[in-house]
């Protein structure tokens, strides 16, 4: 079974809903107030099924003016819609905002119903049905079927049915992007059955026991039960009508124009630019000045618009504006929406979202939509944020990054010079960031040696260290390190290049040379040699005979017996003598 959802449209009293009864068999208006009038106020939702396994979920919106608020929340996540223009009045003003409206937000197929074709003599409907053609000439609407039905009599519903099957045969199922949204439409709490909302599914599932987030507010519901058209299921795909019964939020904190989203898979968009196509029928240009707001998803948002580039649009034109919301929704480049001005009560055009965050400041923003902008601008996004910014999910290209070329570029650069200025002995690595690290990869400006990021080829400084030849100039009455700087010194011994013993400092070769003399001297007395001894032999004094035979000991080169020491287990393995 496909399932497919479309939405009424047309001017008052023009039989919208008498139309969705006559297909559906259930009343569409759903309040006394409305079956006392006669009059559609708020949205309606009912059911059919096409042939064998067509679903078809049908939105009734209300042709008044006075409601297009409510008209608007239903119309912005349908696939199709059927176009109802009454033969007897034929077309009426509400009948072109509506397909202006449908066409801002991007409906692009649908069937026209001419109603009360009883009422009318043939010639007044072929009039009729002359006339919708011309007004529907340049629109979507213009090779759409059009049937003459009376949803009283019942004349003209099997073709209607049909051109309504035809139609949904050739329409794509919504997308499966495993981004499921539903922008709310209702929210209500039968008895017993906590917060139930419905909502047009769209992007993906939802399934019962899921945790999904209300945005704006960012609460934690979690999913009890669902259902399409009061039949409860565990999951609902994209493009059905959804009954979601939620625990974890009382019915008066989510409303019509909130969504349901799963948990961080949104940019929370407070700021976000946008094409704007102002209506051709507008007598005057936009500029910032007015009372907009801006109708996304189901609900109706107040905004400040600016435009961007000029600070005008003139009537049928497009160009590009920044809106600010006051309230966080999570939206993606792509989202429609329209603009109407309250102040003058006209609706003043709409478009599509190109930026959910943008990052350009508004006197040189050049919104279009793109995924690699959003990299560009900030040089490098995660594979998360990227696809919370732009619904696209990408392969990293370094780290988990997706990159902008530049970008690392510059990076590389700054590490550079970073290295440059710290000198000698390198930037330490553990200063870096992660975004640094993975840079560090890809560049031949800088090395990493032990530990320390270097530029690179500067050679080692530290390996002819003026120090070093004043320990190796006097192996055993080696100068003290006063005058050496600390770091330098501490890497210098970090790499074994300077010995340390006792507060005094030798070179590896002084006590290879020392390990020489001490086992030239135990080679003729086994039974050992005193410190006097090896001092004498080293012709040094007793400050450095001491540290010189410690490091020997720690060597394993000799041991310690009472007064003497001997040979230890490892002499002439690791000195000169082995080599
Ligand atoms: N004879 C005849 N009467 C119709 C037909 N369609 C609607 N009507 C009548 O026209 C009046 C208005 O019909 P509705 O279905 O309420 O019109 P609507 O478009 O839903 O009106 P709103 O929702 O308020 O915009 C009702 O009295 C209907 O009985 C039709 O095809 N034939
Ligand atoms: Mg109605």
């Amino acid at each position: 079974m496909t399932t497919h959802v479309l939405a009424t449209a047309g001017h008052v009293d023009h039989g919208k809903s008498t139309l969705v009864r006559a297909l559906t068999g259930t009343d569409p208006d759903r309040w006394d107030e409305e079956k006392e009038r006669g009059l559609t106020i708020d949205l309606g939702f009912a059911h059919t099924t096409l042939g064998v396994d067509q679903g078809v979920s049908l939105i009734d919106v209300p042709g008044h003016i006075r409601f297009l608020k409510n008209m608007l929340a239903g119309v912005g996540a349908v696939d199709a819609c059927v176009f109802v223009v009454a033969a007897p009045e034929s077309w009426m003003p509400q009948s072109e905002e509506h397909l202006r409206i449908l066409e801002l937000l991007g409906v692009d197929r649908g069937v026209i119903a001419v109603t009360q074709s009883g009422l009318v003599d043939q010639d007044l409907l072929e009039l009729a049905l002359l006339d919708v053609s011309e007004r529907v000439t340049g629109t979507f609407l213009e090779d759409a079927a059009v049937v003459p039905v009376d949803s009283v009599d019942g004349s003209g519903l099997d073709e209607l049915r049909q051109a309504l099957a035809d139609l949904l045969a050739d329409t794509p199922e919504a997308a499966d992007r495993q981004r499921p949204r539903l922008w709310v439409d209702r929210s209500f709490a039968p008895a017993g059955a906590g917060t139930v909302v419905t909502g047009t599914l769209t992007g993906g599932s939802i399934a019962v026991g899921q945790t999904l987030a209300v945005v704006p507010g960012g609460t934690d519901v979690r999913v009890r039960s669902l259902q399409s058209h009061f039949s409860a299921a565990d999951r609902l795909g994209p493009g059905t009508r959804a009954a979601v019964n939620l625990t974890g939020i009382d019915h008066h904190a989510i409303e019509r124009g909130h969504a349901l989203v799963k948990p961080d898979q949104w940019h929370e968009a407070t700021t976000v630019d946008a094409s704007l196509t102002v209506l051709a029928s507008l007598d005057h240009d936009v500029s910032r000045r007015g009372a907009f707001v801006a109708y996304i998803g189901s609900g109706e948002h107040p905004v400040r618009l600016r435009v961007l580039g000029p600070d005008r649009l003139g009537p049928g034109t497009t160009g590009a504006v920044r809106l600010h919301l006051a309230t966080p929704l999570p939206l993606l480049p792509g989202d429609r929406f329209v603009l109407r001005d309250m102040g003058r009560g006209e609706t003043v055009g709409g478009g599509e979202l190109l930026d959910v965050d943008p990052r350009v400041a508004a006197a040189r923003a050049r919104p279009d939509g793109s995924v690699d902008r959003v990299v560009r601008e900030r040089g490098r996004v995660t594979v998360d944020e990227l696809e919370r910014l732009t619904g696209e999910r990408r392969n990293p290209t370094l780290g988990r990054w997706v990159t902008d070329p530049e970008a690392v570029t510059a990076t590389a650069a700054d590490l550079a010079a970073r290295a440059e200025a710290a000198g000698p002995l390198g930037v330490d690595l553990a200063e870096l960031n992660d975004w640094d690290r993975a840079v560090l990869e890809t560049t031949q400006a800088v090395t990493v040696d032990q530990g320390r990021v270097k530029v690179a080829g500067a050679g080692d400084h530290l390996a002819d260290h003026p120090f070093l030849a004043e320990l190796e100039a006097s192996p055993f009455d080696p100068p003290d390190a006063d005058d050496v700087d600390r770091a330098e010194l501490a890497e210098l011994v970090r790499r074994g290049q300077v010995l340390v013993a006792d507060g005094n400092w030798y070179a590896p070769s002084a006590v290879d040379a020392a390990e020489v003399v001490v086992a030239g001297l135990l080679a003729e007395k086994p039974e050992g040699v005193t410190v006097a001894e090896v001092r004498d032999a080293l012709g040094t004094t007793r400050k450095h005979a001491l540290p010189l035979l410690s490091l020997l000991d720690g060597r394993g080169a000799t041991r310690r017996r009472g007064d003497v020491r001997i040979a230890g287990p490892r002499l002439g393995q690791t000195g000169p003598i082995a080599r």
